[in-house]
């Protein structure tokens, strides 16, 4: 096992990390940027190293001050978190080219995921259901275009392959508007991921966004630990998320896990990955997939007992899997809240001072959060300030335990997003539970 593992991340997560670590009798050191100093984590990890100014672009994605922390603190391994670095295949090979394991797949696997057509050829292939469509990158000729999107049927979208997470793509109704459509994407795409490649699929109109959590060790061997609802969103981002999702065959769940297992084995996978599909009338279509660590993993690790940040680190480390698929057993439901500092209803961020700060606790409640009490929000970074998490033995239960953890909660000085969530938990559509990833926009605008 390793001695010390440097985390190049802030927040909730980077304080995760650390608690995983120092679990395993790990040694940690926080980097951190000038906006950072008073973290709490920071003075809880074993050392600390300033990386940088407030802006991520000079300290959380500076590769080269990260390296050097990790080599002036004698550092094993470098975690990386979410967001950030943590799916920068450039990132990881300097990790390891210069001497540290990174703690997430090869950087040869995040390049072959961060490009969306190989990714879905690549899954295509293992037999991974896929969304029907263009097969790979789309032609240059409009006319083999026009032909294409009449056989995969109007509407249809049009995605860059250097996209993912709601960035770079079009929905596109008619043939009137495809050629123009193809061609403005491929711009975008050129001047935002330096890659003007699209491609085609049937646009689902009113899917679920359902994700499939794997581990995968370096011996060949993966599992998965059931699925993830994470429809109830806004402008791609989660708000609210759930496992086991409800409503869904579970021999259909079990099938298109065991060929996400298969996925993994033949691309030699990693770490832990998410499998995200959209799923519509009883159907999964693979769409993506991510490749580290999640916000919303607790909710599996509530309903698995499974560590997932600490078997990212024993795989990093070159353990093999301390569990086949057999041991892995659901039970149970959790929720997760995410709490963003911003204004409830109009979304706009509020960093600033926390005056006071209580938070709930009882039966099946997990906090994951780095705030405190006179901790400053940093107007630098996402909002998102922490992460209430609820456990049941059924879907209602984590739902009353959730309303009651929502009322306990104090956070003054800030505006959280707290008023949003209690709305939401006494939402008659959200507590039937199977609505779609359009659903909150649509109750937003007073359409719910
Ligand atoms: C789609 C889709 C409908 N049909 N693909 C948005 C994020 C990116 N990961 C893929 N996205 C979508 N792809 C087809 N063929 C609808 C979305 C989508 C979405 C997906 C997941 C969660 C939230 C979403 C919100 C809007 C659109």
């Amino acid at each position: 096992m390793f001695d010390k593992i440097l985390i190049a991340n802030r927040g909730e997560i980077a304080l995760r990390v650390l608690r995983a670590c120092r679990e395993l009798g790990i040694r940690t050191v926080a980097v951190h940027s000038e906006a950072d100093n008073e973290a709490k984590y920071v003075k809880l990890a074993d050392e600390s190293v300033c990386i940088g100014p407030a802006a991520s672009s000079q300290s959380y994605l500076n590769i080269p001050r990260i390296i050097a922390a990790a080599e002036v603190t004698d550092a094993e391994a470098i975690h990386p978190g979410y967001g950030f670095l943590s799916e920068n295949a450039d990132f990881a090979e300097r990790v390891e080219s210069s001497g540290f394991a990174f703690i997430g797949p090869r950087p040869e696997t995040i390049a072959l995921m961060g490009d969306k057509v190989s990714a879905k050829e690549a899954m295509k292939a293992a037999g991974v259901p896929v969304v029907p469509g263009s097969d790979g990158a789309l032609p240059d000729d409009p006319k083999e275009i026009v032909k294409m999107a009449r056989q995969v049927g109007y509407p249809v979208i049009i995605k860059a392959a250097g996209g993912g997470g709601g960035r770079g793509m079009r929905v596109v109704h008619t043939e009137a508007a495809l050629i123009s459509a193809v061609t403005t994407t491929r711009t975008e795409a050129g001047a935002a991921f330096g890659n003007p490649t699209v491609y085609m699929e049937k646009y689902l109109e009113n899917p679920r966004h359902i994700e499939i959590q794997m581990l995968a060790d370096q011996y060949g061997h993966a599992i998965y630990l059931g699925e993830r609802d994470c429809s109830m969103q806004r402008r791609h981002q989660k708000v609210l998320e759930e496992a086991p999702a409800t409503g869904i065959d579970r021999k259909l769940i079990a099938k298109v896990g065991d060929s996400c297992v298969e996925a993994c084995k033949r691309i030699n996978y990693r770490g832990a990955g998410t499998f995200e599909f959209l799923y519509e009338n009883g159907q999964f279509f693979f769409i993506e997939m991510n490749t580290r660590v999640q916000v919303e993993h607790p909710v599996t690790e509530l309903i698995t007992g499974v560590d997932i940040v600490q078997e990212q680190i024993r795989i990093a480390a070159g353990e093999k899997l301390r569990y086949t698929q057999k041991d892995i057993v659901l039970r149970g439901h959790a929720l997760e809240c995410r709490i963003n500092a911003e204004d409830p209803f109009k979304f706009t961020p509020s960093p600033g001072k926390i005056l006071s700060w209580h938070t709930p606790g009882g039966p099946g409640i997990r906090v994951d959060s780095h705030v405190y009490a006179g901790y400053t929000v940093p107007s630098y970074y996402d909002s998102m300030i922490g992460k209430l998490i609820a456990y049941g033995d059924t879907r209602d239960q984590a739902i009353r335990r959730m309303r009651v953890a929502l009322s306990e909660m104090v956070v003054d000085g800030i505006k959280t997003n707290i008023p949003l969530h209690q709305e939401l938990l006494i939402d008659t559509h959200f507590v039937q539970g199977g609505t779609s990833i359009h659903y909150l926009e649509k109750k937003l605008a007073g359409q719910g």
